[in-house]
């Protein structure tokens, strides 16, 4: 076993993978050499889940030799390199992604036949990596991916937290939440750098030395420690990096006299204090607990990672280190707002270590960080307490009052100060601290302004002193004098929390905000950050999210891969997915459709039994499969889906069985998705939804009519198996609140018809597929402010099938639990909030309506048969390679180095 081991070690260390793939029984006796001396099971047998770990370490061994040629590589050109800096990475299984990049799928399927063992279910042990909650995590991802196929210098940047995200239990109460720990056997594909380590500071307090330098002292020191997970790239060598960051004591933390006196505990308070740093993954924009533990999560981040880009552009650097070029060789992206501390963490580490002044850092951060936003849902544009930072951060603060400050004069600048109750008001929206008192600088400046009256615009303010300014001078100023200015006020109000809002700092601290699909970028030029988008419209973009045809057609649905494959007569689509387009040449050719109802129904039928063993429900493989996964929002109005389906139940319940025969197609209605934990309304609606399931599944007058079923513990792998059986998909978002949507985009690659709004990426879907291939429904954005001021002025007429299906509901069909608060809550009763702000009763009809065109469309299987392939035909646009391509062209600049 060892010898034929070191073949495979010898062929790998040379860096001959990519012209010698080894074989199948290499690779079984490198399995069996991992089984044997990788010391993470005990050797008596060689039983799952052992047969996994074991193939995962052989794996990874090919690639930590790509990694090292990729990195090695980097380092010796010096390329520009982008880092993708994210709080979430949805990764899911890497086992058959990775042997799938490696093109040695069938080598290893053939290796573990001869070790008796069946490569599914060897990959099926492999727990989920959720270290994210939903699309913006597993976008991430899916960039990974693209990155590396296009041989993309960058790295990916995140937290390895000890528990992903929970495992949701369906219990008769509805969801429960389980920690999920995803580490508990060890994970096979993370390399620990011990040699790799940075101190993260909290608390404490900045001193200034007498030329003004400012140092942060004192406080608690935690150590991050690097992680690896090489990420494989498609038919290539590049191997690129995702480096998770743990935390873990600093040695001069723990106090090993109290452990010696006796007094454990206290010295344990510091080693679980640093630890619980990576405990847990956030659940994200509905969380309210914990906001300091998240504060610290989100600097260790930016902390470390930004401490490690530093020190790899200097030791890149050689002996002459350039700052001024820090931009040409670096470029950062923050994933939303969570990594926003980048910011105010570059400045200082360029300031307070490396020795530049307040010009040079806030120049050089300026040209390397970028920001995209995930959602323009207000609760979730992320605020944080200005004390809070003051007491975890205090140097931070301080930068951040000085950007503030930059940027009040620059908002100054634009409209200069004749008008004061317009300054005043963009003052309030657009700066940094949300209701702090101006600086004095400002308030000077105001004065004079006030005394010379006629001043139109004041001249942009020269910042180059700013590094010798102390907190006391920027934060403590008083607010305007009431009477000088009239009726303006630039007082703060006392009753109101002083806040930091991160995303306004994004875009005064970056070069690009982009959205994630047009309309998304245009609400976000045109409403959410229009005041920025006049004062600085090149910083603004649009690049339209996309994800990785590997995972999410090549990989998860071989049958139709094939299919594809022999129809174009090449399998360069993966790579190049713009090639799918030949499809629709082919959409009414008989043979192929054939081929591709009789894919999609080997697909169905291995979901079928899935459900069996998930939930026990039985269903039939020849009836429409019609889901809806995704995290539960009510924004994302599964309450609509489900009433609908309500609404046929009670229809087929009025007729007799030939009537409904004839009058519906039969549906198996799937849904799945986590809801947060302390989202009580999103809970609510998975017990409806299992309520209902239990009721229909369960009437024999319907049998296999109606079926509905809720798949629990949605993931990544779940998503792999149900996305290529599923026939119509659901993204019915109420318009204007999904900023893109992904899953909408792996649906359509796997042929499926989708069901929809105009809204996030479905628009630019129904352009690529055709508007005769999307069932299109609802209000559109435009209209929606206008239909809620109808609402809550009590203008609204609900359609009488909208009123017939609540009080349905309402009867107690559906079991005991009360559901009230739910039907309540798309009236507006009192007490239950919102007067259906999410206009599920508006678009209610349109969308019944246009159920009854899908049961109609699905009835002419050619007729449907032609609409999927124009979908996958469609979905070309939709490869996350295309969204990389743009960001490395028009946000990162920089170029594909392809290993020689
Ligand atoms: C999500 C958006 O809700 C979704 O529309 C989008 O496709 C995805 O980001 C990726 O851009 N946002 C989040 C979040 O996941 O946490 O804000």
């Amino acid at each position: 076993v060892a010898t034929d081991d070191k073949d495979v070690a010898t062929q790998t260390q040379q860096g001959s993978l990519a012209t010698n793939p080894p074989d199948s029984s290499s690779i079984a006796s490198n399995i069996k050499y991992h089984a044997e001396f990788t010391p993470s099971f005990s050797i008596e047998s060689f039983a799952l889940p052992k047969a996994f770990y074991a193939t995962a370490e052989s794996v990874c061994d090919m690639l930590i030799v790509n990694w090292n040629a990729t990195y090695e590589y980097y380092d010796r050109l010096n390329v520009k390199q982008a880092y993708y800096l994210s709080m979430e990475f949805l990764q899911g299984r890497a086992l058959l992604n990775a042997i799938g990049n490696l093109e040695l799928s069938g080598a290893y399927a053939d290796a573990l036949k001869m070790l008796g063992h069946n490569l599914e279910d060897v990959a099926r042990q492999e727990p989920d990596a959720a270290l994210g909650n939903g699309g913006l995590g597993r976008l991430a991802s899916c960039f990974l991916d693209s990155l590396a196929t296009q041989n993309y210098p960058a790295w990916g940047y995140g937290l390895r937290y000890k528990y992903g995200l929970f495992k949701q239990h369906i219990t008769k109460d509805g969801q429960e939440e389980v920690a999920e720990n995803w580490l508990e056997m060890g994970n096979p594909w993370e390399i620990p750098r011990n040699d790799v380590s940075y101190p993260v500071k909290f608390y404490g307090e900045v001193v200034s030395g007498l030329d003004g330098k400012k140092t942060w002292i004192g406080g608690e020191n935690v150590t991050a420690v690097a992680y690896d997970v090489p990420i494989p790239g498609f038919k290539t060598k590049t191997t690129i990096n995702l480096r998770l960051w743990s935390t873990k004591v600093a040695p001069e933390e723990f106090d090993l006299h109290a452990f010696n006196t006796g007094d454990h505990a206290k010295a344990y308070a510091a080693l679980k204090n640093a630890e619980k740093i990576c405990y847990i993954l956030y659940p994200g924009d509905e969380s309210m607990e914990g906001k300091s533990l998240r504060l610290k999560q989100q600097y260790t981040l930016c902390s470390a990672s930004l401490q490690d880009i530093v020190a790899r552009f200097e030791r890149r650097s050689g002996e002459s280190v350039k700052w001024e070029e820090f931009p040409e060789k670096v470029a950062v992206q923050m994933n939303d707002t969570h990594p926003t501390l980048c910011i105010p963490e570059l400045i200082r580490i360029l300031m307070d270590v490396k020795g530049l002044s307040w010009t040079e850092a806030w120049d050089i951060t300026r040209r390397t960080v970028a920001y995209t936003n995930h959602t323009v849902l207000p609760e979730a544009l992320e605020k944080w307490s200005l004390q809070l930072i003051q007491e975890l951060l205090p140097r931070h603060v301080e930068i951040i009052k000085t950007i503030d400050e930059e940027l009040i004069h620059t908002i100054i600048a634009e409209y200069g100060t004749e008008d004061l109750n317009l300054l005043e008001q963009k003052l309030r929206e657009m700066r940094i601290l949300d209701n702090i008192d101006l600086p004095d600088s400002v308030i000077g400046l105001l004065c004079k302004s006030e005394e010379s009256s006629a001043v139109d615009h004041v001249e942009e303010v020269d910042f180059s002193d700013k590094e010798a300014k102390t907190t006391d001078e920027v934060g403590q100023s008083k607010g305007l004098d009431t009477k000088t200015k009239n009726e303006v006020t630039f007082e703060p109000d006392p009753k109101l929390p002083k806040t930091v809002r991160m995303a306004n700092l994004c875009i005064a601290g970056g070069h690009a905000v982009n959205g994630v699909a047009e309309i998304h970028s245009e609400i976000v030029k045109n409403e959410v950050f229009n005041d920025f988008y006049k004062l600085w419209p090149e910083k603004f973009q649009n690049k339209t999210n996309g994800v990785t045809p590997r995972r999410w057609i090549r990989f998860c649905n071989p049958g139709l891969s094939k299919i594809i494959t022999k129809w174009i007569g090449t399998d360069d689509w993966v790579r190049n997915t713009d090639m799918l387009v030949t499809l629709r040449k082919f959409a009414d050719n008989e043979d192929l459709q054939s081929e591709w109802r009789e894919a999609k129904r080997r697909n169905k039928i291995k979901v079928a039994s899935f459900l069996k063993e998930k939930t026990g429900y039985l269903v039939n493989p020849d009836a429409m499969f019609d889901v809806q996964v995704k995290r539960i929002h009510e924004y994302k109005r599964q309450l609509l889906n489900i009433l609908g389906i309500i609404f046929r139940y009670k229809k087929m319940k009025e007729m007799s069985p030939e009537e409904r025969k004839a009058k519906f197609v039969p549906r198996v209605c799937i849904f799945g998705g986590k809801a947060f934990a302390t989202y009580i309304q999103a809970k609510r609606i998975v017990k409806f939804i299992t309520d209902v399931g239990a009721t229909v599944n369960c009437d024999r007058d319907i049998g296999d009519l109606l079926k509905v079923v809720f798949v629990p513990d949605y993931n990544v792998s779940v998503a792999e198996v149900l996305i290529p059986s599923s026939e119509l998909s659901q993204h019915i978002s109420t318009a204007g609140m999904e900023a893109s949507g992904t899953s909408n985009m792996k649906f359509a690659m796997n042929g499926c018809v989708q069901i929809g709004t105009l809204d996030g990426a479905n628009v630019e879907i129904r352009e690529e597929v055709g508007e005769d291939n999307f069932f299109l429904f609802g209000a559109h954005a435009h209209e929606i402010a206008g239909l809620r001021k109808e609402r809550s002025e009590g203008k609204f007429v609900p359609d009488p099938r909208f009123e017939e299906v609540k009080a349905f509901v309402r009867t107690g069909v559906f079991g005991p639990y009360n559901y009230d608060e739910l039907m309540g809550s798309l009236e507006g009763n009192e007490g239950y909030g919102r007067a259906d702000y999410f206009l599920v009763g508006k678009d209610f009809p349109s969308y019944l309506e246009c159920q009854d065109k899908v049961d109609e469309a699905y009835r002419d299987q050619k007729r449907w048969t032609r609409k999927s392939i124009l979908n996958t035909a469609g979905s070309y646009k939709f490869s996350s390679d295309r969204t990389i391509h743009e960001y490395a062209r028009d946000i990162w600049k920089i170029e594909p180095v392809v290993l020689q």
